[in-house]
């Protein structure tokens, strides 16, 4: 690969960055079957109560990024997104919406919010974020984020599929999902361009598809793990609850 010094057009630089749309975990086998109708209600269970974790992390994750961002704009802009998850006002917020998804699927909240199904796998994954968006400057941190760029299609494919495939979930549950429909759009238009503004040289545009590709094997790894556990049937015997989700 040649690497040139001169930066990619702006332009060009978001289109290789949708680009790496292609790696996305819409294509992981996990998710493949899931918008099939192919999974089981164990496995169902056993991502929504692991994807949880994912969730609760979030807010925590956004907190250190604008703890680390000393510009005002951009905090005012980046608070709504722990507002989102941790409910707002009388808007209960996306981590009470994933509960009421957990319990649609046969969950109780009390399992969900004691972590007990969380996959080792999940959780290395999970925390490896929030520990780059800890220690990474502000705006790789939001650069991270951008996977989002790629999320209302697969909502938009949950919203579509699950009625007609997993006719047992309650439809109540998929209010997450249509939440998330236009938080995630507006959450790009904002990372987007904190993103397309700072990564401007070179090799400061090579190190944020970097930063994008490790987000996305994030993704990756918690459906790898969820895999093992639910698919092949091998969950580890340590740290998690053996019996079914
Ligand atoms: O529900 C999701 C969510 O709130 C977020 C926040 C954002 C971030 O800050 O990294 N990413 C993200 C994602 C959510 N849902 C995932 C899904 O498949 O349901 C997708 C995920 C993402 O694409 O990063």
């Amino acid at each position: 690969m040649i690497v040139t010094n001169e930066p990619l057009s702006r332009k060009e630089f978001e289109a290789q960055l949708r680009a790496k749309g292609a790696l996305y975990h819409i294509h992981h086998p996990y998710h493949v079957a899931m918008h099939a109708g192919d999974l089981t209600p164990e496995q169902i269970r056993g991502w929504v109560a692991n994807r949880y974790y994912y969730q609760i992390q979030i807010p925590i994750k956004d907190a250190a990024i604008m703890a680390n961002c000393p510009d005002r704009e951009v905090r005012k802009n980046w608070v709504q997104r722990i507002l989102d998850h941790d409910g707002y006002g009388d808007d209960h917020g996306g981590i009470e919406a994933w509960l009421r998804l957990g319990e649609a699927v046969g969950l109780n909240r009390e399992e969900l919010i004691d972590l007990r199904h969380v996959l080792p796998g999940v959780r290395f994954a999970v925390d490896a974020y929030v520990n780059f968006a800890r220690r990474a400057i502000w705006q790789e941190a939001a650069c991270s984020s951008l996977t989002e760029m790629f999320a209302p299609e697969i909502h938009q494919n949950r919203l579509e599929t699950w009625p007609n495939n997993y006719p047992w979930i309650e439809s109540t549950g998929l209010g997450y999902f249509r939440k998330r429909l236009s938080e995630a759009r507006r959450d790009v238009e904002h990372g987007l361009e904190i993103t397309l503004d700072y990564f401007v040289r070179a090799e400061q545009q090579q190190q944020a598809l970097g930063i994008l590709q490790f987000k996305l094997d994030v993704l990756w790894t918690m459906l790898d793990a969820m895999t093992m556990a639910y698919v092949h049937d091998t969950p580890p015997f340590h740290s998690c609850e053996i019996d079914r989700v």
